[in-house]
């Protein structure tokens, strides 16, 4: 899968992408992100990509020209992996990383992560000109309701959110299906873990844990799932009655 990140500050990324799953991912060629700085195609010889609003107001606004055309630059490039008899270009699903977005979820993850390539937009300042969203459509996402300082850390929790869900990325092709959130699980959150040692400062590992007796295991976490959900998450439980 192909992401393309289009940012003001590609160095913010480089070291989320060198580490762990992520990095391995890129290594087997699972995944490829190409990085893509907006103000390579500023206009200007000040190499502006930000102006102040109309209207006037505080803080200043991506402008339309180096965004729309940052865009339309990448859709038209072909995928890394496309050669001479496979040189179809693929434009990908673009994404606008704002606060107004419709919030990201497990199931939005899975939606993204059944495409092909997916484009990041990260939006900086006070947001972007209109015009962009008007001449673009693009799908807006939002990782919550809080505002953060830019859409590059939103963009890294949808690359490491639909990563998981590549075939091959993890190591144990289990383990995001077991994910509190995933489909298989979508109402429940997981199960208390342990590892050695059995006692640390009085605190005991649960006997069942060591019993051996797998039935009796799946069942204890079960129990445990559903008493967690209950006491932190009830509204997963009864998903309609929170107003989601
Ligand atoms: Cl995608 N961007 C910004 N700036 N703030 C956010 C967000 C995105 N999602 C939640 N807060």
């Amino acid at each position: 899968m192909r992401f393309d990140v289009l940012t003001l500050f590609p160095e913010m990324f480089p070291g989320y992408l060198g580490q762990s799953l992520l990095k391995l991912a890129i290594q087997r060629g699972l995944v490829d992100v190409k990085l893509h700085d907006i103000r390579d195609w500023a206009k200007d010889k000040h190499k502006s990509v930000d102006d102040r609003p109309f209207g006037g107001g505080p803080g200043m606004v991506l402008r339309v020209e180096p965004v729309v055309e940052c865009v339309e630059a990448v859709r038209e490039e072909k995928d890394s992996a496309s050669n001479a008899k496979d040189s179809q270009v693929r434009p990908g699903r673009l994404v606008m990383l704002t606060p107004q977005g419709r919030k990201l979820d497990q199931p939005l993850v899975e939606e993204l992560a059944a495409e092909e390539r997916l484009i990041l937009l990260c939006g900086r300042y006070e947001g972007f000109d209109q015009r962009v969203r008007d001449i673009l459509e693009p799908d807006e996402i939002s990782v919550g309701d809080y505002v953060l300082n830019g859409g590059e850390v939103a963009a890294m929790v949808v690359i490491d959110a639909v990563i998981r869900l590549i075939p091959g990325v993890l190591g144990d092709e289990q383990s995001s299906q077991q994910d509190s959130f995933s489909a298989s699980r979508r109402h429940l959150l997981e199960f208390s873990q342990y590892t050695r040692p059995r006692e640390f400062r009085g605190h005991q590992v649960p006997e069942v844990l060591l019993s051996g007796d797998h039935q009796q295991i799946a069942a204890w976490r079960e129990e445990e799932s559903r008493r967690k959900t209950e006491q932190r998450r009830g509204d997963l439980l009864s998903p309609r009655e929170s107003g989601e």
